[in-house]
């Protein structure tokens, strides 16, 4: 089988060594790391998302799929400065305030990695200053919160009313999701985008940045 055809089951599957072997073959090979990166991994972290959108993979899926993104990254990005590949915009995600469940938020910062995003990830418990401070000093283009809390949820407001204040609410787009929060709330609220899942985060993003 083709090695890039290898790469993709193997993410597919979860086989986070595997994809390290293929990917080192590839490299050795001298593919790209341009068609590594999108024919090979990216290709398989897009059949997980369709998948998981269509409830053939679950959580745990995703996140062993995730790994052996994660462990094929690792090979490729010493590379990416070399070889040219940029990041399609960076986006800062975070745990609003008050809030430290974050087993959503990694899933959608894993899935959004694996669509060639870079995440800087603020973690959980993040307060508006914070998100501020992420998109000046990475200058990054558009901001995911994430709440699961109904009290926490608030906090999203409250950091879209910073934006405004900073003067950032023009350039920079805002997506927002997790389980009580809904498309409405994010109209109300006046955020950019929402996704109730992590694959539709992907697709929402792009949506947003005119990627699609
Ligand atoms: Co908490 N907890 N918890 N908890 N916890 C819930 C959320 C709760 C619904 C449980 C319940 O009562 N039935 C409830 C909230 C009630 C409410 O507000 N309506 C609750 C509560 C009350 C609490 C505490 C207050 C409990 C206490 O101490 N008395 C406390 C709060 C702590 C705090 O945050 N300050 C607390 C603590 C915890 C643990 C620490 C024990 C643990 C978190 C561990 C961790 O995250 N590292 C925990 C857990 C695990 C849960 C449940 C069981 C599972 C949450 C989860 O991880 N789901 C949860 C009950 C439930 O949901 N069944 C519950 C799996 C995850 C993949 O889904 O996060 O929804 P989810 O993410 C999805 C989508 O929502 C979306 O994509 C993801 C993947 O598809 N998504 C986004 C998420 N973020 C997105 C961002 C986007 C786009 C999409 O754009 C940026």
């Amino acid at each position: 089988m083709e090695l890039l055809q290898e790469i993709t089951n193997c993410i597919i599957n979860g086989k986070a060594s595997d994809t390290e072997t293929f990917v080192q073959q590839a490299l050795d090979s001298n593919i790209p790391v341009k068609d590594i990166l999108n024919r090979g991994l990216i290709a398989g972290m897009d059949v997980v998302g369709q998948k998981f959108k269509n409830n053939e993979f679950y959580v745990p899926e995703v996140l062993i799929a995730a790994r052996a993104m994660k462990a094929g990254m690792k090979l490729l990005k010493p590379r990416f400065a070399e070889s040219g590949v940029e990041p399609i915009a960076k986006l800062a995600l975070g745990t609003v305030k008050g809030d430290l469940h974050d087993i959503g938020k990694n899933l959608v910062a894993m899935m959004l990695e694996g669509a060639g995003f870079e995440i800087i990830d603020l973690g959980v418990d993040v307060t508006p200053e914070k998100f501020i401070s992420a998109i000046k000093e990475n200058n990054a283009r558009i901001i995911g919160m994430s709440a699961l809390l109904t009290t926490t949820m608030l906090n999203m407001k409250s950091t879209l009313e910073q934006l405004k204040n900073d003067g950032l609410r023009d350039t920079v787009k805002v997506i927002i999701g997790g389980a009580p929060v809904t498309r409405s709330y994010a109209d109300e609220i006046g955020a950019d985008g929402y996704a109730a899942d992590a694959a539709t985060a992907v697709t929402e993003v792009k949506r947003l940045l005119n990627l699609n």
